[in-house]
């Protein structure tokens, strides 16, 4: 994260004053469905109240968002108001068109005059999309977080817009490195100005288990002490972890909780003693090596383990998913990985959840409702459909946050593939697979291993930009997406993201439009 004391220019502000307005040439991430210009401009000034219709507190709180949005840069402490009337002359105005009961529903219009910026939707989440929109349309000095003079204008028109996938996710791995609360947070901040609606934690692995279970406390004392390289780990209380679904349930992203399971269970081996089918607990480990542990799947304790597991976790998370991993069993018998499978997957079911696994658990009978994560083998996603199963996709080739972009990358592994910008861009989940379509198909997710990522910084870096062209794969309808189009929008993102304070990788491929000396500023 760095420091952004510097103004971005004011140049760029005052540029923009002599352009004529032109909504269809604004640079959105991801690209909205429909935009029709007017010509015309409104502007956030000392004028400005932002006003919402409706009892909702869920659409105040989004309405309060934004106005805590605009403070730093315009130094406006902006009014939040309910109305009933029409608001007033300079105004923002929030409208609900449904009954608020559609929570799935992420539309949303934003209906832009000289005299009123009025965002409409069905309910609040697709407002809280809406407001990603209207960042994105002002100058990206809004993202700074010192005050500056503006103008705060934004070109006039309409945009229709709604997603194209229902699940747009990052996963974090906070198992391999530990990552704090505040870290998450910042996380969380960030992908949610791409329009991403999940976050999926990989909570447990063979390197540190990070979540608190009350009925099993050494998990985490003991199985979270730790972490790739040695360093000291860490864990979140269930507290922290309430307060990091909060936070994103106010920013309308859903947490999806990871156990991963049976095997990269080594911190829960090295816990408990009697996890292990020869009852003596394992050392813990700081390597980057997969597949060496199993739970003891013919065992009792160890469904009373799960069971224990999953019905604290599925307690704290208020989403509809728990993921139990399933990936990279070598350590595990063909024939107690199904047993386990079935098993873990009624134990998700009791607890009202449904199942998320990598895409290795379409091996086993899936449960009504599983879900399998597409990450390296396209069989086991075909098999996942011949089941009557949605796939969530994340090929590694594409997806993966940890492959390096190219042979000169310091950080993160190719194992899978090298990844630049453009080829995390250039792909269509809908036509990858055989015999997968797009009706069988859940939504994208880009994970982040963190093997060789230890802060936020390194993470910033391996996760943008290439994560913005993820969030337009998932969003924006594959006849809209254009590698020229969305290589000239990402390359005005740079100054958002430089504003923001992110560490973003430079890549030579898209034609950046920081200015020279900022460059050099905000040289690594
Ligand atoms: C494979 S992806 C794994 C992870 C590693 C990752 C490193 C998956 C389901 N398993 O355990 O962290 O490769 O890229």
């Amino acid at each position: 994260m760095a420091i952004v004391a510097l103004s971005l220019g004011i140049s760029l502000g005052s540029c923009k004053k002599q352009e004529p307005s032109d909504l269809t040439r604004e640079s959105i991430i991801p690209a909205p469905v429909s935009v029709t210009a007017t010509g015309g401009y409104f502007t956030i000034s000392k004028n400005t109240d932002i006003y919402f219709k409706g009892e909702t507190e869920e659409l105040k709180q989004v309405a309060q968002y934004l106005a805590d949005r605009l403070k730093p840069a315009t130094g406006l402490d902006i009014e939040v108001i309910q109305t009933a009337g029409e608001p007033k002359r300079g105004s923002i105005y929030f409208v609900l068109t449904g009954d608020g009961t559609n929570t799935a529903d992420e539309s949303y219009e934003l209906n832009i005059s000289k005299k009123v910026l009025q965002i409409s939707a069905v309910n609040a989440a697709g407002a809280f999309r809406a407001v990603q929109t209207v960042r994105q349309l002002l100058p990206a000095e809004i993202e700074l977080s010192t005050a500056s003079e503006g103008p705060w204008m934004v070109p006039t028109g309409i945009i229709s817009d709604y997603p194209d996938y229902s699940y747009r996710g990052m996963m974090l791995d906070v198992s391999r490195h530990f990552f704090s609360v505040e870290d998450v947070k910042r996380v969380i901040d960030l992908i949610s100005y791409y329009k991403l609606n999940v976050l999926h934690l990989h909570l447990s692995d063979d390197q540190g288990w990070r979540i608190e279970i009350k009925s099993w406390p050494n998990l985490a004392l003991h199985g979270g002490s730790t972490e790739v390289g040695g360093g000291e780990g860490g864990f979140f209380t269930q507290e922290q972890y309430s307060d990091i679904v909060k936070y994103a349930q106010e920013r309308h992203i859903t947490i999806v909780p990871e156990i991963d399971m049976p095997g990269h269970t080594n911190a829960a081996l090295a816990s408990y003693a009697e996890l292990n089918c020869d009852g003596k607990a394992r050392e813990l480990y700081t390597g980057i090596n997969v597949g060496f542990s199993s739970l003891c799947v013919r065992k009792d304790i160890t469904y009373k383990f799960v069971d224990d597991v999953i019905r604290e976790l599925a307690a704290l998370t208020p989403g509809p998913y728990i993921h139990i991993g399933g990936d990279e069993s070598h350590s595990t018998k063909t024939e107690d990985y199904l047993f386990f499978m079935e098993k873990a997957q009624e134990i998700v079911g009791k607890y009202g959840k449904n199942v998320l696994g990598w895409d290795e658990i379409a091996t086993t009978k899936l449960a009504n409702g599983s879900v399998a994560q597409y990450w390296a083998k396209a069989a086991n996603a075909q098999k996942a459909v011949e089941q009557g199963a949605k796939v969530l996709f994340s090929p590694a080739i594409k997806t993966y946050l940890d492959m390096q972009y190219d042979s000169t990358t310091k950080l993160g592994l190719h194992w899978a593939a090298y990844i630049e910008v453009d080829d995390a861009y250039e792909w269509d989940p809908a036509t990858m697979v055989e015999g997968v379509g797009k009706e069988n198909i859940l939504g994208v997710e880009a994970p982040l291993w963190t093997e060789t990522v230890t802060n936020i910084d390194e993470l910033e870096y391996m996760v943008f930009p290439r994560l913005a062209g993820i969030a337009e794969i998932g969003w924006t309808p594959a006849l809209k997406r254009d590698w020229i189009d969305y290589r000239e929008r990402l390359a005005r993102h740079g100054e958002r993201l430089a504003a923001m304070g992110v560490d973003f990788y430079r890549s030579d491929l898209v034609p950046w439009a920081e200015p020279e000396e900022k460059k050099v500023l905000k040289a690594r």
